[in-house]
């Protein structure tokens, strides 16, 4: 709970371009920019309901209901990804 008050009121905490909450089958932000080389921390925070956030070739959490996922992105673009259980969950990262 107190890292949801955390990243309400403040930016995201050293080391970590943007913050994705997932929460209520949903992305929250389900768009963040960050520059080359910026990491992306997903917070899954939805209840023990398990996701996984997921982009082809690129990155896969693996599954999980209860914790932190980290990817760097060192390729300038944009990456579109998924939960692989709940398809109709979608966000994008703008890289650079
Ligand atoms: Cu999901």
């Amino acid at each position: 709970m107190s890292i949801l008050l955390f990243t309400a009121g403040c930016s995201a905490e050293p080391g970590i371009d943007a913050t994705v909450l997932i929460s209520n089958v949903r992305f929250d932000l389900q768009e963040v920019h960050i520059p080359v080389g910026g990491t992306v921390e997903w917070q899954f925070d939805d209840g023990g309901l398990l996701h996984e956030v997921h982009a082809d070739g690129i990155f896969d959490s693996g599954v999980n209901g209860d914790s932190t996922f980290r990817f760097t992105f060192d390729t300038p673009g944009d990456v579109e990804y998924q939960c692989s259980i709940h398809p109709y969950m979608s966000g994008i990262v703008h890289v650079g």
